[in-house]
């Protein structure tokens, strides 16, 4: 049984780390891409799901070569130049009729991906939602983020806040309506984050793991595919590794202990699959630099076969 109604899978690795304080998370797109799981790569797996399976390489990006003094959001030049391509690539693969699995890279690759997708259904008059698997909230802007790195503020700015250039990506904002978002694993949040999060109305929108301790993983992702399922066009995942506990996917940069363990992670992405409502899939954070035994990496693969519709029985 194919979860994903489209036959075809477009996969596009966008090799973009430079949007993270550490360096490594722009390897784990060919970590992904390479590894031999159970005998067999990726690509292999995915057709032995029932797909037809497109791998579309790498997007070109435009990496800094040093760091401004004081720039916040660093490196915006090479981030707004790479999202020109990253747009590109993931238009290409949806106008394709593909369904596209997309490899990261660090976090600030949702604002050039959804801003893709969002763009190729508001075409079709359709809004597609958006379920963010994470252990931060990812919603800073330039005033409140501490650090000034981009990978912390994708979900602002595709709702509409932080830097202009960024927000406008693609000519139209917000991308992302907060109607059809939904938000699971938080556990580290700034307090500029927090403010935010009150001041948009996005509370009902976070199932944090405070909440996932009280009710329990499969009622806060039922709750969590209720609300991106509004959306007409269905709903994008992007999925950021360090959601998951340290203890089951080390291989990330900004570990926050009391994360989804190995099974919730699993379940929280074989329900999205039985929905039928995704459109496309994104994994993120995987940074082979700090893994353990590629544990992180092949964990990151069983996920997106998972994705994918891949059950037990
Ligand atoms: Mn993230």
């Amino acid at each position: 049984m194919n979860a994903v109604d489209n036959k075809k899978i477009g996969l596009l690795g966008v090799p973009l780390g430079f949007g993270a304080g550490k360096t490594g998370s722009e390897l784990g797109v060919n970590a992904m891409r390479l590894s031999i799981i159970r005998g067999q790569r990726l690509a292999d797996h995915i057709r032995g799901l029932g797909y037809e399976f497109t791998d579309h390489g790498d997007v070109s990006i435009r990496a800094p070569k040093d760091c401004v003094e004081g720039e916040n959001p660093k490196h915006l030049k090479e981030m707004l130049e790479s999202s020109t391509n990253i747009v590109a690539a993931v238009s290409e693969i949806l106008a394709r009729g593909e369904f596209p699995v997309i490899l990261g890279g660090d976090h600030a690759i949702a604002i050039p991906t959804f801003s893709a997708i969002s763009k190729h259904y508001r075409e079709k008059e359709e809004e597609v939602g958006l379920i963010w698997f994470d252990a931060h909230s990812d919603i800073n802007t330039p005033e409140s983020s501490p650090s000034g790195n981009i990978h912390g503020m994708p979900l602002a700015v595709l709702l509409g806040e932080g830097n202009r250039d960024l927000v406008d990506l693609c000519g139209f904002s917000p991308k992302l309506n907060k109607n059809f978002f939904a938000h699971i694993g938080a556990r580290d949040v700034d307090p500029g984050e927090r403010a935010q999060i009150e001041k948009l109305g996005l509370r009902d929108h976070f199932f944090t793991m405070s909440d996932i301790d009280k009710r329990g993983m499969a009622a806060c992702v039922s709750d969590a595919i209720e609300i991106a399922s509004k959306a007409p066009g269905g709903f994008a995942v992007t999925f950021d590794v360090d959601g998951i506990d340290p203890r089951f996917a080390p291989g990330s940069g900004t570990l926050v202990r009391g994360g989804a363990t190995y099974r919730e992670a699993h379940l929280t992405l074989e329900m999205i699959a039985a929905s039928g409502k995704m459109r496309s899939f994104e994994i993120v954070e995987v940074n082979p630099l700090l893994d353990q035994s590629n544990i992180t990496v092949e964990l990151a693969c069983e996920l997106i076969l998972s994705a994918l519709g891949k059950t037990i029985l």
